[in-house]
């Protein structure tokens, strides 16, 4: 039956569950074209698309327990909203299960690593057409074109893998000469294949624990168009698939930003729906040693 406030099968309780979606309708930040405030419901709509039984792990979604905490509220500033966000993400990590969380823009994805408790423990796969590294932006450090830099911050830029880059300033290629945050470009994914590039970045990160934040954008605008500021030449969403189904044995959180209904005709919310659903099925299929494929 259908229940559009929630994400589909997410109708465990909290106390049971072993995922847990929350919405951020924040995009206060965003550059270019506006509209990833209505990401969580739009995601949410289209994940009703979905039979429950998943083929490739043989799970059924309707038996993994997940619970929807809905939309957080509206927020004023960006440092308002990071505050919410990570006094709302924290338990989750603490009561030991798994944020997915829908944005809003990428400013959104900093507080959800931030929350994490150990941060020497968590490795960030960085997926985005942009680096997002700058120091402030439009006079805002917690601005959607600083999120990789605010990371860096928190868990050290050897824990930071950047994946799917196509489009950066000189400005922010000089700092990272300095710094040292690794990434992989949309262009060396295209030449080496997916598999390979992926487990590169997860051999860069020593960490038990990985988190991945996903802006859509990282995805070509072909098959991910409805999102802030899109970006020709991006990794096609088999490939995310497989950042998913590699990761799955370590990652420990998620978050799916940038996406921006007014643009969608249905692709791109129900692209993000199916790849959180991925998520959800390979990290329970991983975790009961489940051989996936
Ligand atoms: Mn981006």
């Amino acid at each position: 039956m259908q229940r559009p406030g929630i994400f589909a099968d997410a109708d465990a309780e909290w106390d049971e569950a072993r995922f847990v979606i929350v919405g951020v309708p924040f995009d206060r930040t965003t550059s270019f074209r506006p509209g990833a405030r209505f990401g969580p419901d739009a995601i949410r709509q289209h994940s009703w698309n979905f039979e429950s039984y998943d083929l490739e792990t043989g799970l059924d979604l309707s038996e993994i327990p997940t619970h929807d905490l809905g939309n957080m509220e509206e927020f004023g500033s960006s440092q308002s909203m990071v505050d919410g966000v990570r006094a709302a993400i924290a338990p989750i990590y603490a009561a030991g299960k798994m944020p997915i969380v829908f944005g809003g823009d990428h400013a959104c994805s900093p507080p959800c690593v931030e929350a994490f408790p150990k941060p020497d423990d968590l490795g960030v796969l960085y997926l985005d057409a942009h680096m997002d590294f700058r120091s402030s932006y439009l006079g805002d450090p917690r601005s959607h074109g600083c999120s990789s830099r605010r990371i860096v911050e928190r868990v050290g830029a050897r824990n930071v893998v950047v994946m799917g880059v196509r489009s950066v300033s000189a400005e922010e290629i000089n700092d990272n000469q300095q710094i040292g945050m690794s990434f992989v470009t949309a262009h060396e994914i295209a030449r080496d294949g997916i598999e390979s590039s992926v487990q590169r970045a997860l051999n860069m990160l020593k960490t038990e624990k990985v988190y991945i934040s996903l802006d859509i954008d990282a995805i070509d605008p072909a098959f991910a168009g409805a999102t802030g500021t899109p970006e020709p030449f991006g990794l096609s969403p088999r490939d995310v698939k497989t950042v998913i189904a590699q990761a799955a044995p370590r990652l420990c959180g998620l978050d799916i930003m940038e996406v921006s209904p007014p643009y969608d005709q249905g692709n791109t919310s129900v692209l993000a729906a199916r790849l959180a659903r991925e998520a959800i099925v390979r990290v329970t299929a991983a975790q009961r040693g489940h051989r996936s494929s």
